[in-house]
C-alpha cells in the first residue's frame, strides 16, 4: 500500500490515527526541555509520507504572477543566508478531544500535545522570493500577485488524491521580520521525512496547517489558495453552526494562533497526594506576541497564583525582551499545596492582554479547532 514505506517512529508516541499517521508525545515530554526533541515532536499528516530519494535532483518551481518563474534546487536554497528560528508549531486541532466531550466534533482526536518547539534552520522566504524578482516588503506584484501558495508533493484524500496546499499573504512572505522560512533543518539536524524532508515552509505564529511540508511548488496568486485545507477546513465557526447549515465561504481561513496554556505535569486520570506539588506546562500565543503571565489556581479558579516563566533553562523570561524568542512558547512552573480536594486550572495572558475563554462551550465549533479554554486536568487526590 501507499503506507508500506512509512518511517519508523518513537514507541512512546500516542497514535491518534495510523493512516495517515497522526501522533503526539506524552505530556511529560513537552516540559522536559524547552526545545522539543524531533522524536517527540507531534506528527500531523493527511496522506502517506512522500519519499524524495535523490536530493540532488530535487527542485521546486516558483511560478504564477511574476516576471521570472524559476526552478530552484537545494543548492540554490543553501546558497542563501541561513537563519535559525526557534518557533512553536501547534496544530489548530490541539485539545480537540476535550472539546468533543462537550459535544461531538469532527476530526482526528488530540490530547494537549499537538504542539512542539523547534529550532528551524533554513532560508528566509523573503530572500528566496528576491531570486524571482520580488523585492522585500511587497504586498502586490506588478501582475497582481497578493498571496504565496505552498504546494506539497503528498497526496491527500481531502484533495481527491491531489497535494496538500496552503497560502499566506505576500506581504508576510516578503517581510524578513516575519521570519517565514523554507526550512531544511530541525534542531540542527537535517529535516526528517515525517517533518518535511527535504524542504518545508515554516510560518511562525500561525496555526501549523500553513507550514506546508515536502514543497513541490510555490505559486504567486491573486486570491488566497482555494485548496480544501484553506477553504473547507481550519476555519472557526460559531457554536450555532452545524453540518446542516454550514456555509464555508462565510469564514476566513485561520492564521494567527490565539493564546494557549496547558498543564503538562499531570496526566489525566493519574493520582496525586495532598501536599507540595510542582505544576508545570507550556504557554504560547500567535503573531509573535509573548506571554505576559500565567495564572494557576487550585480551587477551580477562585484564587490564583502567578507561575514563573522561562525559555532558556535558568534564565527568567521577559516578554518582548530582545533576548526572548518571540515565536516560541514559554514553560512555566509554580509550587502549590494540594488540599484533599482540588481543581487545578491554568490560564495565560499574552502581551496584547488577550485572555483565554473560561469554558469550552463558549468556543465550541463543529470542527473542534482552537480549543484554548482554561486547562483543567482531572485526576484523583489519593489520601
Ligand atoms: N504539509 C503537508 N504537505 N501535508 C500535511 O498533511 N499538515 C499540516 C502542516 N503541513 C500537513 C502539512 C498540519 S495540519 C500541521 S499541524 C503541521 O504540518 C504539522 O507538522 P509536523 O507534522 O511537522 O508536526
Ligand atoms: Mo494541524
Amino acid at each position: 500500500s501507499d503506507y508500506a514505506l512509512e518511517p519508523s517512529r518513537h514507541p512512546a508516541l500516542q497514535i491518534n490515527a495510523k493512516q495517515p499517521f497522526n501522533a503526539e508525545p506524552p505530556r511529560s515530554a513537552l516540559i522536559s526541555s524547552y526545545v522539543t526533541p524531533v522524536d517527540f515532536f507531534y506528527k500531523r499528516n493527511h496522506g502517506p509520507i512522500p519519499i524524495v530519494e535523490d536530493v540532488e535532483k530535487y527542485y521546486f518551481s516558483i511560478t504564477g504572477l511574476i516576471e521570472n518563474p524559476k526552478d530552484l534546487f537545494m543548492k540554490d536554497i543553501m546558497m542563501l543566508p541561513k537563519y535559525n528560528v526557534t518557533a512553536t508549531l501547534q496544530c489548530a486541532g490541539n485539545r480537540r478531544t476535550a472539546m468533543s466531550k462537550s459535544k461531538t466534533v469532527k476530526g482526528v482526536g488530540w490530547d494537549v500535545s499537538a504542539v512542539g518547539n523547534a529550532v528551524w534552520g533554513g532560508a528566509k522566504l523573503a530572500d528566496v522570493l528576491e531570486l524571482v524578482g520580488i523585492p522585500k516588503h511587497t504586498s502586490v506584484t506588478k501582475s497582481g500577485g497578493k498571496h504565496v501558495e505552498f504546494v506539497s508533493i503528498d497526496k491527500c484524500k481531502e484533495e481527491n488524491g491531489g497535494p496538500y496546499k496552503a497560502s499566506i499573504p505576500l506581504g508576510q512572505a516578503t517581510d524578513p521580520e516575519a521570519d517565514v522560512l523554507l526550512a531544511y533543518e530541525m534542531n540542527g539536524e537535517l529535516l526528517n521525512r515525517d517533518h518535511g524532508y527535504p524542504l518545508r515552509g515554516i510560518v511562525p505564529g500561525v496555526i501549523g496547517a500553513r507550514s506546508v511540508k515536502w514543497l513541490e511548488a510555490i505559486n504567486i496568486i491573486s486570491e488566497e489558495c482555494q485548496g480544501f485545507f484553506m477553504q473547507k477546513d481550519y476555519k472557526m465557526f460559531p457554536p450555532s453552526v452545524n453540518w446542516d447549515n454550514i456555509n464555508w465561504t462565510t469564514r476566513r481561513p485561520l492564521m494567527d494562533f490565539p493564546v494557549q496554556c496547558v498543564i503538562c505535569s499531570l496526566e489525566d486520570m493519574n493520582v496525586i497526594k495532598p501536599g507540595k506539588v510542582k505544576i508545570s506546562g507550556y504557554a504560547v500565543s500567535g503573531g509573535g506576541r509573548g506571554i505576559e503571565r500565567v495564572d494557576v489556581s487550585i480551587d477551580g479558579g477562585k484564587n490564583w497564583v502567578e507561575a514563573s516563566r522561562y525559555q532558556k533553562m535558568g534564565a527568567p523570561y521577559v516578554a518582548d525582551d530582545i533576548s526572548s524568542d518571540k515565536w516560541a512558547w514559554v514553560l512555566f512552573e509554580v509550587m502549590v499545596d494540594i488540599p484533599q480536594s482540588t481543581q487545578i486550572v491554568a490560564k495565560a495572558v499574552d502581551t496584547a492582554a488577550n485572555v483565554q475563554p473560561e469554558n469550552v462551550e463558549t468556543i465550541w465549533n463543529l470542527r473542534g479547532v482552537l480549543n484554548t479554554s482554561w486547562h483543567r486536568p482531572w485526576f484523583l487526590v489519593y489520601l
